[in-house]
C-alpha cells in the first residue's frame, strides 16, 4: 500500500463552498499524496480517494478508479495515480463519469499501436517522469519541428509536459487509408493511453490534404459543397464515414460515425509556416503567461459590430450570457452607432476604422475582442474602412495580445493557397497582435433551427447557433476557468443537441476554429506575478524540498532532465512539499503558474559532493 500521508485536513473542505471551489479544493487535497513506485488495486485507490473525497459516493469512487486505470488491468500503475486529477477534473468539469465513457466504442488498436504503447510504457521509478509527457500533444512538421521546442520546453516546465509529434512520423507508425486517418489515431492513441488533454496542431495547412499540418477530413455539407477541413475530427473516436463513401461527414449518411468533442480535450491549430513564425509566437505565449499586464487589461472586453441587424443578438451576448458569469468584468461597444468615445451628442461619432482599431489594440486596454461583421480572407472590413495587413504591420501591443473571436467570413480560412489570412497575421506578427482567435474557416453563417428564429436574432437578440458558440466560448474561460482550447471544445459539446437535430448546427459545430494555443489561461482576473523561493543548492540522493510561492493553489513543477519530473499543487499556505531523488550535477527548474497568475522559474543546482 502507498504511503499516502497529507498535509490537508478535510476540515478545509466546507459544506457550504460552491461545487467549483470544492473541486479546487480536492486537486489541491489530492495533490498532497506522496508516489511510490508500487501498484494500487482498485480497491486500495478507492480506499484512498474516499479518505480525501468526502462527498464522492461509493459509484462515483468506483467510476474515479476504473477512470484512473486507464489500461483496464485492475491495478493503479504510478503513471496512472500520477495522472489521477485528469481524471477527477474529467468527472467534475464534464458531469460525466469516466466509466460511462467507456461505454462508448473505441476503435479496435492496430498492431503498430500496440507495439507503440509497449515502447512508451513506463518501466519502473525513475522512468515515472516519462510516462506523463503527452498531457500536449504537439503535431508538426519535419521542417519546423526543432523550432517547436522552446515552446514544448515552456510548457512542460509549467506542468504540462509536451510532446512534439511530426506528421511524417505519424505516416509511419499508425495504420489509415489516408493522412489525417493516422493523424485522428495517434491523437486518440494520446488521449487514451498517454493522459493528452491539449492538442496543438502547430503548422499551416493547404488544400487536399498538403501543408506542413494537413486539416482533418473535409465534412461536406449542402452550405460548403467543396467540403470544408474539419479539425474536431481528429479528437473523435469514430472517422465520421458510416457508408464508406470516402466524403466524411454527411449530416445523415455518416450520422453513426459522427461525434463531436466532448469538452475534456483542448484543441487548436497555430497556423504558422517557418521556423521564424514559431518563435514569433513563443515569445508572444511566455509573455501572455509570464508578463501579462498587470492593469485593468484583464478585465475590458470590446465587442465591434458593424451590422444594425446584429445589435441585438450582439447585446445579449454580453448582457444575457457573458455578464451574468464574469465576475469583474467590463463590457463596451464599439459598433457603428455607439461607442465609449463619441463627441456628445453624436452617438457613433468615433469611427470603426482600420485605424482606430489599431489603436486600440495599442492601446493595451482591452484583452478580450468580439468582431462581428463583414470580411474576407485578408481583411475585416468595417465602417467604410478595412482593416487589413497594413494595419497589422503597425501593431506594437507587445505583452498585451488580446483574445479574440470573429464571425467575419473566410477571416479563419487557414488552408487557402492565399497566405496569410487576417487571422494568420494576427497570430504570426511578432510582438504584436493575438495569441489565440475564434474564426470560421468559410463564410460566418447564423444558424437557427427554423427560418422564424432569423425574426427574433433581429428585434429580440435570440442567439444563432455561431454567436452562441463564441459567447460559450468567453463564458467558459471568464466564468468557469476553461482554457482557450477546452473553453472552445466545450461550447461544441454544448451544441451537441442542436447538431442532431439541424444540420445547419452540425456545419457550426465543424467550421469554427481556434487559432492559436489552446492551453492558454483566459484571464478572467488581473493576474499577480508569482513570489518563488526555492533552496539554492542541494545535493544528490532521496530528499524533501519545500518550495514557497505567495499563492495558494498554484502549480509547482520541479524538473530536471529525465532524472526528477514534479507537478504538485501549492497548499493554502503556497507551499509544496516534494520528494525527489536527483542523480547528477546541474539544473532543478522550478516553475509556479496557475490561473490569473504570472507564471515564475527559479532554480535550484544541484551539487555532487567531492
Ligand atoms: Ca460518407
Ligand atoms: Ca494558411
Amino acid at each position: 500500500m502507498k504511503n499516502l500521508s497529507l498535509s490537508y485536513s478535510k476540515s478545509t473542505i466546507t459544506a457550504r463552498v460552491t461545487r467549483a471551489f470544492v473541486t479546487v479544493l480536492l486537486l489541491v487535497v489530492m495533490g498532497t499524496g506522496n508516489l511510490h513506485a508500487d501498484d494500487q488495486t482498485l480497491e486500495e485507490f478507492k480506499k484512498y480517494a474516499a479518505g480525501k473525497l468526502p462527498g464522492f459516493s461509493a459509484a462515483q469512487l468506483d467510476a474515479l478508479a476504473k477512470g484512473v486505470d486507464k489500461d483496464d488491468d485492475g491495478k493503479i500503475s504510478d503513471a496512472e495515480f500520477a495522472n489521477r486529477f485528469e481524471t477527477l477534473r474529467g468527472i467534475t468539469a464534464a458531469g460525466k463519469s469516466p466509466a460511462d465513457k467507456k461505454k462508448e466504442p473505441t476503435p479496435r488498436p492496430s498492431k503498430k499501436r500496440t507495439l507503440d504503447a509497449a515502447k512508451v510504457k513506463p518501466a519502473a521509478s525513475p522512468s515515472r517522469a516519462k510516462s506523463a509527457k503527452a498531457i500536449v500533444l504537439l503535431i508538426t512538421g519535419d521542417k519546423i519541428a526543432a523550432a517547436w521546442k522552446p515552446f514544448a520546453r515552456w510548457k512542460t516546465r509549467a506542468g504540462k509536459a509536451t510532446k512534439i509529434v511530426t506528421v511524417q512520423k505519424i505516416a509511419r507508425d499508425y495504420e489509415g487509408g489516408n493522412i489525417q486517418e493516422k493523424i485522428r489515431r495517434c491523437v486518440r492513441d494520446h488521449i487514451d493511453h498517454h493522459g493528452t488533454r491539449w492538442v496543438v496542431l502547430g503548422g499551416d495547412s493547404l488544400p487536399g490534404g498538403k501543408g506542413l499540418v494537413p486539416g482533418g477530413h473535409l465534412t461536406v455539407h449542402a452550405q460548403e459543397r467543396a467540403g470544408i477541413p474539419t479539425d474536431i475530427v481528429y479528437l473523435s473516436k469514430t472517422n465520421w464515414d458510416a457508408d464508406g463513401d470516402g466524403v466524411y461527414g454527411e449530416w445523415k449518411d455518416d450520422r453513426s460515425a459522427i461525434s463531436y468533442p466532448d469538452g475534456s480535450v483542448g484543441l487548436g491549430r497555430v497556423p504558422v509556416r517557418t521556423a521564424a513564425d514559431v518563435a514569433a509566437f513563443t515569445d508572444k505565449v511566455i509573455a501572455y503567461e509570464s508578463r501579462y499586464p498587470t492593469t485593468d487589461f484583464a478585465k475590458q472586453m470590446i465587442y465591434t459590430c458593424t451590422v444594425g441587424g446584429a445589435y441585438p443578438k450582439v447585446r445579449n451576448s454580453w448582457d444575457g450570457y457573458v455578464s451574468k458569469v464574469w465576475k469583474g468584468g467590463r463590457v463596451g461597444r464599439f459598433f457603428s452607432q455607439e461607442t465609449p468615445w463619441d463627441k456628445a451628442g453624436q452617438p457613433g461619432s468615433h469611427q470603426l476604422s482600420g485605424e482606430n482599431l489599431t489603436a486600440l489594440i495599442n492601446g493595451k486596454t482591452t484583452s478580450k475582442l468580439h468582431i462581428h461583421g463583414h470580411g474576407h480572407l485578408p481583411a475585416w472590413v468595417l465602417e467604410r474602412s478595412s482593416f487589413s495587413a497594413k494595419h497589422v504591420a503597425q501593431l506594437k501591443n507587445d505583452g498585451a495580445y488580446p483574445l479574440i473571436t470573429t464571425v467575419s467570413c473566410n477571416t479563419g480560412e487557414y488552408d487557402s493557397k492565399e497566405d496569410p489570412s487576417i487571422v494568420e497575421l494576427m497570430i504570426r506578427r511578432p510582438k504584436g497582435g493575438s495569441v489565440a482567435v475564434v474564426a470560421p474557416i468559410r463564410t460566418g453563417k447564423p444558424h437557427f433551427h427554423s427560418p422564424s428564429d432569423f425574426r427574433l436574432m433581429v428585434t429580440q437578440g435570440k442567439l444563432d447557433g455561431t454567436t452562441q458558440t463564441m459567447t460559450r466560448y468567453w463564458s467558459g474561460g471568464l466564468g468557469a476557468g476553461l482554457t482557450t482550447g477546452e473553453a472552445l471544445m466545450k461550447a461544441k459539446f454544448e451544441m451537441t443537441a442542436d447538431a442532431r437535430k439541424t444540420a445547419g448546427y452540425h456545419l457550426c459545430i465543424c467550421e469554427l476554429n481556434l487559432l492559436g494555443d489552446p492551453t492558454l489561461d483566459m484571464r478572467a482576473n488581473i493576474p499577480r506575478t508569482v513570489k518563488l523561493e526555492v533552496p539554492k543548492t542541494i545535493g544528490t540522493g532521496q530528499q524533501a524540498i519545500e518550495i514557497s510561492t505567495n499563492a495558494p493553489g498554484c502549480t509547482v513543477c520541479v524538473w530536471k532532465g529525465e532524472e526528477v519530473y514534479l507537478v504538485a499543487q501549492a497548499d493554502e499556505g503556497g507551499k509544496a512539499k516534494l520528494k525527489i531523488a536527483p542523480t547528477s550535477a546541474g539544473d532543478v527548474l522550478v516553475t509556479a503558474s496557475g490561473a490569473s497568475l504570472n507564471t515564475a522559474t527559479a532554480t535550484i543546482t544541484v551539487t555532487v559532493p567531492n
